[in-house]
């Protein structure tokens, strides 16, 4: 059963919220990913946020540009943790899609990720899981070390070239 879903106001939108479905994938979560758009479909986008508890969903993940309000409407409905991530827009680079989501009324929280956010949206839903689930923690813990060990290539790297870090 699937434990996220990942929701999207366009396919357009794909392409960044598809890294967030990439670190799902890595931590072995199930999800369920599909366009909704709150403003085009409004009737189809209630009958999702209606549903999605009983679905399983434990986290949403929704991701919009522009007048970005379907992550705050899945917060509306949804009582479980929404993750929302500002797609980056063209006519406002993002910021129209930031503030619609992030200045949520007090009571309806949107856990915002950063403009085009999405990996961190997917690393966060993780996150939240893995607050009740020890094995998937330690994956994130494993995750973290891989981290640090790509930047420690880096480090060597630029080291090689001459440049030192000072500490
Ligand atoms: C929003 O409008 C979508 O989330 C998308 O970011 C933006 C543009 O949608 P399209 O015109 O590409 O369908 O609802």
């Amino acid at each position: 059963m699937a434990k996220v879903g990942i929701v999207m106001g366009s396919d357009s939108d794909f392409p960044i919220m598809k890294k967030a479905a990439e670190m799902l994938e890595k931590f072995g979560i199930e999800y369920e990913m599909t366009v909704i758009s709150a403003h085009r479909m409004p009737d189809v986008f209630f009958d999702y946020a209606a549903g999605a508890k009983e679905k399983g969903f434990k986290v949403i993940i929704a991701g919009a540009g522009g007048a970005a309000h379907l992550p705050g409407m899945c917060a509306a409905i949804f009582p479980l943790p929404v993750i929302g991530v500002p797609i980056k827009s063209a006519a406002l680079s993002g910021m129209d899609s930031l503030y619609s989501i992030v200045q949520m009324p007090s009571g309806i929280p949107v856990a915002t990720v950063a403009i085009d956010g999405g990996a961190n949206a997917g690393i966060l839903a993780a996150k939240i899981l893995a607050a009740s689930d020890d094995e998937l923690l330690k994956k994130i813990e494993a995750y973290k070390e891989e981290l640090k060990a790509s930047v420690m290539v880096k480090k060597a790297k630029m080291e090689e070239f001459g440049l030192k870090y000072e500490k």
